[in-house]
């Protein structure tokens, strides 16, 4: 039986206690010898082994397909099978959802659950479905390489979120998809921790292009020429072939049916963004206005011809600022540091753009054709795959929204996890223990409430009209969260020698402590774009790219409503995500980092207890046992265990299933009277040492068994 199989337990409710140390070690003994899985229940914690596995070829596939998920040791395949099976049996709509934090392995499963999908279905080789799976399929590189980089913590690290329905017929093949994107961390574009990269795209063109492809693009020089693909100091990363990942994205773009025209133009703004970052500017003789230095008149030049604009135009509008007063439009110099910071706003706006447009030009290629009659139930199975929990050395808004999305989705897992059980419990008529669980929508509020939230409050600094600082910000936030038991500052414990910065805030998240900078916050927040920006870009000759900036089209003189910050951008998904995600049957995938080093050997029990506190593992177990280590519908106890009593083999004789379940456990005298407890439709069986005698029990009796079928076999021959 799956669940044991010899190393470990394969399920964490049969462990004998519940401690911290007794599941570190059943971890540790099964990551150590290759078995990175492990269910808790329905739930599959997964360790990233960091070297290749051979656990995902067609023999794998056919042991899973069709199968219930204890008959066979754990695997993400069985995850994906269940909700496979739910949904077409039950007709309902499920999700996985997939957590952990950066590098526990969370985009490397749900392509291989992608995977399993694809090979499970599509029995009689409909052409249709085969094209929809490998656009399904071929989709993941795409955004790999315009939405990945390297970080210090993993050399493909998801630098956004990404949801995405896989939709079925009535047969239960796949017909189409969606995918749903969130926050990109554009701060990147411009900018790079030491040892980082840019996004993986840019490397792909300056490393894999064509000579042509270069030469169209003036790029004549390696990636350490470029400003902003060069500031973390590393430009190749040995795990990573951008060369060869250059032609997979061209020949993914390709099988998507995106034409060439606009695979040129994608790449055409990528070759602009690296020539917009070597602009450089000088202040004027009175130091008060700006322009583009001479040494940067190459590269303004290459950059609007490949954006397709005036090169006098976007030169203008990184110098000076329109501003409407009284109707009228009045021009504004502005600085050196302006300038620079102008351009930088460019350089995010214009990738962040290019990026939404390759998700819709997906979309659109992954969008289900619609039947004769408009009309086809469908089905979805979704996968969710989302940036983890991140303490960095220097954590700003991009982490705050981050790691509010992860209180969120634990906020979700609990009430999903909890409900499930004691429906369960309802269902079959047995009685709930209350179990202890730490309830973070404390957490979630101080996020997001209106008016006290921090997002509120963030909102209404960047809307108060005159000068509005990071520091303002700061004061308002202590002034309205003074008190609240989750956040902290400098100046509301000046004895905390963690908050090292004035300009920190601290948030006692429910995965541990993070202190952000308030720096940058507001600006961050606010995320303007000068409207001349907009208006050259929309403007452009390239219709792709204008058709990326339809903002671009107001007139600045005409009052218009304030565009949505950013961190209400980022609330209002994170509200609809969860929406989505609760209409449907949810299972779970819980990554696990096994070191900080990507080896395939060293478990740091320190780092992996960590993330097994703040994912709540031991209080999912505890809440899946409440009592019980097991649960089976009698059917299926009944065919595994007959052999065990008289009464029940080779048949029942007469009565229920349920009838034969007890008789089976009362024969084997299993210990007390309580060891099972009879629902309406399942045995609970209550500890682990009763289902270890089952099976111990159901061992020992197979060979005779065997010689009894022989001898049977034999009389018939
Ligand atoms: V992040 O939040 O996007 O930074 P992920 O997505 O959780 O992160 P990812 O799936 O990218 O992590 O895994 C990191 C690396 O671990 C991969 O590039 C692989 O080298 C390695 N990995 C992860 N899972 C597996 C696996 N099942 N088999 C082999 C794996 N290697
Ligand atoms: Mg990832």
């Amino acid at each position: 039986m799956a669940l044991h199989d010899n190393v470990g337990v394969g399920d964490f409710v049969l462990l004998d206690r519940i401690t911290m140390d007794d599941f570190i070690g059943n971890l540790h003994t099964r990551f150590k010898s290759g078995k990175i899985y492990t269910y808790i229940g329905e739930v599959c914690v997964s360790v990233n082994p960091y070297k290749t596995l051979n656990i995902y070829d067609k023999d794998y596939v056919n042991q899973y397909k069709g199968r219930e998920q204890f008959e066979r040791a754990p695997h993400l395949f069985a995850i994906a099978e269940n909700a496979y099976q739910t949904m077409r049996r039950a007709g309902k709509d499920t999700c996985i959802m997939i957590s952990g934090e950066s590098g526990s392995g969370k985009t490397e499963a749900s392509k291989i659950i992608m995977r399993y999908i694809a090979a499970i279905t599509n029995v009689s080789g409909h052409q249709e479905v085969e094209r929809v799976k490998n656009v399904l399929l071929q989709s993941n590189c795409i955004l790999e390489g315009f939405g990945n980089a390297r970080t210090s913590r993993n050399d493909n690290s998801s630098r956004f979120g990404k949801y995405m329905d896989i939709q079925f017929d009535w047969k239960g093949d796949p017909i189409g998809g969606i995918i749903e994107n969130y926050l990109l961390e554009k701060s990147r574009v411009v900018r790079q921790q030491e040892k980082e990269r840019n996004f993986h795209c840019f490397y792909q063109l300056i490393l894999g292009g064509s000579d042509d492809d270069l030469r169209r693009r003036d790029l004549n020089r390696g990636p350490e020429s470029y400003n902003y693909v060069s500031q973390g100091g590393i430009t190749r990363v040995d795990t990573i072939n951008d060369r060869q990942d250059f032609r997979n994205v061209n020949s993914a773009l390709k099988s998507l049916g995106v034409h060439d025209e606009e695979v040129r133009t994608m790449w055409d703004v990528v070759g602009a963004i690296l020539h917009l970052g070597n602009i450089s500017f000088k202040n004027s003789e009175s130091g008060e206005s700006t322009s583009v230095a001479d040494i940067s008149k190459g590269a303004i030049e290459t950059c609007s011809r490949l954006l397709g604009v005036k090169s006098s135009e976007l030169r203008r509008s990184l110098c000076e600022r329109a501003i409407a007063a009284g109707g009228q439009v009045v021009r504004k110099q502005l600085t050196s540091e302006a300038g620079i910071y102008a351009r930088d706003a460019l350089g995010k706006a214009v990738y962040e753009r290019l990026f939404i447009w390759i998700v819709n030009r997906i979309n659109e290629a992954i969008r289900p054709v619609k039947n004769s009659y408009g009309t086809e139930k469908r089905s979805v199975i979704g996968v969710l795959d989302i940036y983890g929990f991140e303490i960095l050395d220097t954590n700003s808004f991009e982490q705050f929204c981050i790691n509010y999305c992860n209180e969120k989705l634990q906020q979700l897992f609990i009430e999903l996890v909890l409900k499930q059980e004691q429906e369960e419990y309802r269902r079959e008529g047995i009685k709930w223990t209350h179990i202890d669980y730490f309830n973070n929508q404390i957490i979630c509020d101080l996020v997001e409430l209106p008016h006290k939230g921090i997002i509120s409050i963030m909102d209404e600094a960047c809307l108060s009209v005159g000068h509005i600082t990071d520091q303002v910000l700061l004061d308002a936030m202590d002034q309205k969260l003074k008190g609240h038991g989750h956040y902290t500052s400098r100046r509301l414990s000046p004895s905390d020698k963690s908050l090292i910065h004035a300009q920190d805030f601290r948030i006692k998240h429910y995965a541990g402590d993070v202190t952000y900078k308030i720096e940058g916050m507001l600006d961050k927040n606010k995320d303007t774009l000068f409207q001349d920006l907009k208006r050259v870009l929309y403007q452009s000759s390239n219709s792709i790219i204008s058709s990326m900036w339809p903002d671009g089209a107001q007139d600045i003189t005409k009052t218009t409503k304030r565009p949505q910050t950013a961190g209400t951008i980022f609330k209002n998904s994170m509200i609809a995500l969860v929406k989505t995600l609760i209409s449907k049957e949810p299972y779970y995938v819980r990554c696990i980092k096994p070191n900080e080093v990507k080896s395939p050997i060293l478990f740091d029990t320190e780092r992996v207890e960590h993330q097994v506190a703040y994912l709540g593992l031991l209080e999912n177990v505890r809440v899946r046992r409440a009592g019980f280590a097991h649960r089976t519908p009698y059917e299926r106890f009944v065919k595994r265990y007959k052999m065990l009593s008289r009464r029940t083999w080779p048949n029942p004789r007469g009565g229920s299933m349920k009838d034969a379940t007890n008789a089976i456990i009362s024969d084997l005298r299993l210990g007390k009277d309580d060891a099972a407890v009879y629902g309406n439709t399942k045995v609970f069986i209550r500890s682990p040492q009763t289902l270890f005698q089952l099976e111990k029990a159901r061992t020992n009796m197979i060979p005779g068994i065997v010689t009894f079928l022989q001898k049977m076999w034999r009389g018939y021959m």
